[in-house]
């Protein structure tokens, strides 16, 4: 199917052709049949000789309804210009145009209507050239009589040759349906139409609204007919469940999940006036939305929009900017970038206007990543970038130069820090993101490379966290303490005289040089198993005073000794408290 919409000044015969081609009424009201007048959107279709379809989406031409008139036009890629022969080029003839040029309209065709009433060269001429000078460019001309049908097989084979020019949709993008009608059917509940431009609908089919709600495909419908699958382009009426009329009405869009991001503030370049000549407000018409927005110019052709309320744009959307207090077209607009920095610093938005004015609205990623140095590729997606690159970790593209200085910093904050906290075997990973400005741990640690290692959530040096030289000789005092007497635990006096706090006890114990048994008691790391040989030579069981005796130490060391033996499976307590050794544990040892 193809869709063309109508553009005209009121009154120019839109709606009669429309009629006389397709032999359905595009008025739908009751108040448009009454004054003649299209008020709000119409649609209609015919096969043409070709067999292809062609809907139509016929607009309203009067001045008051041009936002309704943008709303139709705004997702079709083709249009159907029409001029009264009697009447010539007028203001909306005008308006209508300079929407279609400043939406990117490519494709289009010019009909001059009332052509029993005057003669319709001159029309053809006046269009011929105001058209010309457009996007649209060189477009066939046709005269017609809606009231006598002459010239209407002539437009008929024009509109063929039109349709099979038009280029083909992408059936494989993401949905993203604007819409221009919602109402609710009884027994059916919530419809919603618009124009598909691009991508498919099933029956089934999971959706998100702009707010991000998920809405059920129940059905759908395309010319009046019940289908389980539509594919652009098309006009298309689709049955959801779970969401009201009034929730999903004109300006909504029905969207494939995960795709679209919700822009409250985008960069764009604008045709027409110079950029700091536009006013500081105005409405924004993309799709069949339209906003408010607030408007700073940056660069000569280039302003930032902050508009009212966030809605699902990409890079490369053409939209564009009216002013409606005054009913005037504003410009075209080219979406550059949906997610812009913040202009704070001095001489930001000057900067900022020097980086537009190289963009164009196809954006590449590799610009893209530089901009934004780290970016997760599912958001340049949703942005509009094509994302090709190969992500440092997870779903995270990194421009390459400031991966490498990330890196470089990474081994500076380690080092840094293993200066300050000499006994911690490495930075942790989350200080490490902090200091760094990192979104993700997963980048930090995706960073490392040697000579830093992770280990155990943290980042260092290999051998970092190995004793500090000072430590490991009082450990080595110690140890030679020990050797003389394996359970005599060294007094406090002991430590303190040799240099060992309770940081550096924590670190003995952590890298396995000490073995901790209460706060301040500590012994050789073989103690346990040296302990376990030394009980197994005396009677069993055994109480803690033959143990103690056995091992040649004190209550304060066998209590919390017996205790570690116990729970490494050496030895097993008796109702009695006394113990008996475990052999096989001991020989065995855990
Ligand atoms: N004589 C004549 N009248 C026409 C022709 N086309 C439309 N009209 C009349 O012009 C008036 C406006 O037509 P309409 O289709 O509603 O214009 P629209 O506002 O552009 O949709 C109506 O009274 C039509 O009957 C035509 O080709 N010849
Ligand atoms: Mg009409």
């Amino acid at each position: 199917m193809h869709v063309v919409a109508t553009a005209g000044h009121v009154d120019h015969g839109k709606s009669t052709l429309v009629r006389a081609l397709t032999g359905m009424e595009p008025d739908r009201w009751a108040e448009e049949r009454r004054r003649g007048m299209t008020i709000d959107l119409g649609f209609a279709w015919t096969e043409l000789p070709s067999g292809e379809t062609v809907a139509f989406v016929d607009v309203p031409g009067h001045e008051r309804f041009v936002p309704n008139m943008l709303a139709g036009v705004g997702p079709v890629p083709a249009a159907m210009i029409v001029v009264a022969a009697d009447d010539g080029w007028m203001p909306q003839s005008a308006e209508h145009l300079a929407a279609l040029d400043a939406l990117g309209v490519r494709h289009g065709l010019i009909v001059v209507t009332r052509s029993d009433l005057a003669d319709p060269g001159p029309a053809i001429a006046q269009a011929r050239a105001e058209v010309a000078a457009t996007s649209l460019g060189e477009v066939a001309a046709v005269a017609v009589s809606g009231a006598t049908g002459e010239g209407l097989p002539d437009l008929v084979a024009a509109l063929d040759r039109l349709v099979a020019a038009l280029p083909e949709p992408d059936l494989d993008a993401p949905v993203r349906l604007w819409a221009d009608r919602a109402f609710t059917i009884r027994g059916s509940g919530t419809v919603v139409t618009g124009t598909l431009g691009a991508g498919r609908i099933r029956v089934g089919d999971e959706l998100t609204l702009s707010d991000g709600r998920a809405v059920h495909v129940r059905g759908l419908q395309s010319l009046g007919r019940a289908i389980d699958e539509v594919v652009a382009v098309a006009r298309v009426a689709v049955n959801l469940r779970g969401v009201e009329p009034t929730d999903a009405g004109r300006g909504t869009a029905l969207l494939t999940p995960g795709e679209f991001g919700a822009a409250d503030l985008i960069d764009v370049r604008v045709t027409g006036d110079d950029a700091h000549d536009l006013p500081r407000t105005g409405t924004l018409h993309i799709g069949a939305a339209s906003v408010p927005v607030r408007v700073r110019p940056l660069g000569p052709d280039t302003v930032r929009l902050r508009l009212d309320r966030p809605l699902p744009l990409r890079a490369g959307d053409r939209a564009l900017l009216r002013d409606p207090g005054l009913r005037r077209l504003m410009g075209g607009v080219t979406v550059l970038d949906v997610a812009p920095p913040a202009l704070a610093r001095r001489g930001a938005a000057a900067a900022r206007a020097t980086e537009l004015a190289t963009m164009d609205g196809r954006p590449d990623e590799r610009d893209e990543v530089r901009r934004r140095l780290l970016v997760r590729r599912a958001d340049l997606r949703r942005m509009g970038v094509p994302a090709a690159m190969t992500p440092v970790t997870g779903d995270w593209l990194a421009d390459p130069a400031h991966w490498s200085s990330l890196g470089e910093a990474l081994i500076t904050a380690v080092t840094a820090y293993s200066k300050r906290h000499p006994l911690e075997p490495g930075m942790p990973v989350e200080e490490l993101r902090r200091a760094l400005d990192l979104p993700d741990r997963a980048l930090v640690e995706a960073l490392v490379s040697p000579p830093l290692a992770y280990r155990n959530g943290r980042i260092a040096r290999p051998g970092a966290g190995d004793l500090p030289a000072p430590v490991a000789q009082a450990v080595a005092l110690i140890r030679a303490d020990l050797a003389e007497n394996p359970f005599a635990a060294p007094e406090a006096a002991r430590l303190a005289e040799v240099g060992l706090g309770p940081r550096q006890i924590a670190a003995a114990v952590r890298t396995g040089a000490l073995l901790r048994l209460g706060d301040a008691v500590v012994l050789a790391p073989d103690a346990v198993e040296a302990a376990a040989r030394a009980l197994a030579t005396i009677p069993q069981p055994f109480t803690l005073s033959d143990a103690r005796k056995a091992l040649n130490t004190t209550r304060r060391v066998a209590v919390p000794l017996l205790e570690l033996l116990d729970k490494r499976g050496h030895t097993r307590r008796l109702p009695d408290d006394r113990r008996v050794l475990d052999q096989a544990a001991s020989q065995n040892p855990v």
